[in-house]
């Protein structure tokens, strides 16, 4: 019996549906939720009322959306233990994470972005010779449909809620189906706040079902998607009739460079850190890491002893650094590509295939792997080349910075990287050549909202963060006045 039924969230209401799926705990292989399986009669439902929304909320002054959005954050505050455990059982995530990074972010999300709105400005200039002036208005543009991943459930859903209602439009909301319930719990929230029905709608169901009809839905304007790279290409050809706007934030394989000057300790910390992090299971995560070859054995011996250390194992419990991966299938999928790396030459030194887990009873049916360490890959591996997104990590070693660069590049992905140095001028020189929309120097995951977001390449289409999501979210004119 499932411990939680999910429910729609449409017009402020929320609605049962017919059909439902099944939801698992990744820890235990129990299914623990039912999650509306949605069509495109409630998606429907839900564009409808996101317009019957708009014209008010998008009249709405910035000061009154400012704080409707602070006092969201306010609530969620209020219950951040709830989500950080909900959100843990539903992904798999250790919830010492969700409660120090996913949490926290999400309220940050909607602070960050209630503030952006009070100080944004429009550009204007003068033209002496035609005695004109021009400048600009923005507006919202309508209803905006929003498709978010498992892998970070609230955390990159409340990234596009934020923006999207700040700036005046109103949304119609896809979760994962594999990661619902903490929309569902966000919902309730927005109900607490005071936010007008409609504002924020959420529709549970399956992406070729649910997720489709929204991309493919006449009255929603513009798409913003974060997830697999083949199903971007998908949603760009099936929302070309209707030229929709869309912002995609896809995959990575991100390399992390390492020179012999580098801080070694700091290095090879943070370099585990960005490897394994939520199983590895981030779309920012170190997947290939290229060592200069002065120091290549020792960075590895180090590597490895760090790694061995990580435990793995009962979400719930504080020491766990590791819990388990969204799904069996995904595990398998995962487990696949450390055998393509071992098959093409890899030397596997710790973890799938090296060492066993030490479970709990209650956690033998959970889809836990330990963190995987790979040297020696070739680069034209398939496990050097496709998106692992699990914890596994390949290390080889460079001569030159130019062969570093090269090989670094080496990819159809150019989401971040990351560069070890203590020198200055190699710093700028070699992040400048590294084709990522992100390069992290001598730290990880360092971020800033002010700051551009997304990636190039196969990466994604798009940025967002401050003014990159007013320019998503708004649509701006130009007025020319003669004197
Ligand atoms: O993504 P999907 P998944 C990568 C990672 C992962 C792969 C697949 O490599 O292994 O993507 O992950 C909805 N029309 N990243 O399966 O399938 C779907 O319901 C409209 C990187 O999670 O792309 C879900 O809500 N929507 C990424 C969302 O799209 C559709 C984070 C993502 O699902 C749809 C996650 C359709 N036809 C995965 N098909 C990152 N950059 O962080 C699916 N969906």
């Amino acid at each position: 019996m499932a411990e939680v039924v999910v429910e729609n969230f449409i017009g402020g209401k929320f609605l049962s549906t017919e059909k439902y799926l099944d939801s698992y705990d990744p820890s235990t292989g129990v299914v623990w939720a039912k999650i509306p399986d949605s069509s495109e009669l409630e998606v429907d439902q839900a564009v409808q009322a996101a317009r019957q929304a708009f014209p008010g909320w998008s009249r709405t002054s910035v000061e009154e959306r400012s704080r409707l959005m602070q006092h969201l954050a306010d609530i969620l505050e209020s219950q951040q233990e709830e989500f950080a455990q909900a959100e843990s059982r539903d992904q798999g995530k250790p919830v010492s994470l969700a409660t120090r990074i996913d949490i926290p972010r999400m309220i940050y999300n909607f602070r960050f972005f209630s503030t952006v709105i009070l100080h944004s400005t429009n550009s204007s200039t003068y033209l002496d010779k035609a005695e004109a002036i021009n400048y600009t208005t923005t507006a919202p543009i309508g209803v905006a449909g929003l498709i978010s991943p498992w892998n970070l459930p609230l955390y990159l859903l409340t990234f596009k809620i934020a923006p999207c209602i700040a700036f005046g439009n109103t949304c119609v909301c896809k979760p994962s189906e594999m990661t619902s319930v903490t929309a569902w719990m966000l919902s309730k929230a927005v109900v607490q706040a005071g936010i007008p029905p409609g504002v924020i709608n959420v529709v549970f169901g399956v992406g070729p079902r649910a997720g489709q009809a929204l991309v493919q839905h006449p009255h929603v304007p513009l798409i913003s998607f974060t997830g697999g790279t083949a199903t971007a290409q998908h949603i760009i050809k099936t929302s070309a009739p209707h030229c929709k706007k869309l912002s995609l934030e896809l995959g990575g394989k991100n390399p992390s460079v390492v020179f012999d000057d580098a801080d070694f300790e700091n290095c090879v910390k943070t370099c585990v850190r960005s490897s394994f992090t939520n199983q590895g299971e981030i779309c920012l995560c170190t997947s290939r890491i290229f060592v200069q070859d002065t120091i290549f054995q020792k960075f590895v011996d180090r590597f490895v002893q760090e790694t061995r250390k990580l435990k793995v194992g009962a979400p719930k419990e504080s020491d766990t650094n590791m819990g388990a991966l969204i799904s069996k299938e995904h595990l398998h999928k995962v487990k696949g590509y450390v055998a393509i790396a071992v098959q093409d030459g890899g030397l596997l030194l710790c973890g799938e295939g090296k060492e066993s887990l030490d479970l709990k009873k209650e956690n033998e049916n959970g889809y836990f792997m330990r963190p995987t360490v790979i040297i020696n890959v070739p680069d034209d591996s398939r496990s050097m080349q496709e998106e692992i997104f699990g914890p596994v990590t390949c290390i080889n070693s460079f001569k030159s910075e130019e062969e570093a660069v090269q090989r670094a590049n080496n990819v159809k992905f150019g989401l971040a990287a990351c560069l070890w140095t203590s020198d200055v001028s190699r710093a700028h020189r070699v992040g400048h050549k590294l084709e990522a929309g992100t390069v992290w120097t001598n730290c990880w995951l360092v971020r800033d909202l002010n700051m551009p977001f997304g990636g190039t390449k196969s990466s994604g289409i798009g940025r967002e963060g401050a003014k990159y999501s007013k320019e998503f979210y708004t649509e701006e004119k130009t007025i020319c006045i003669k004197i």
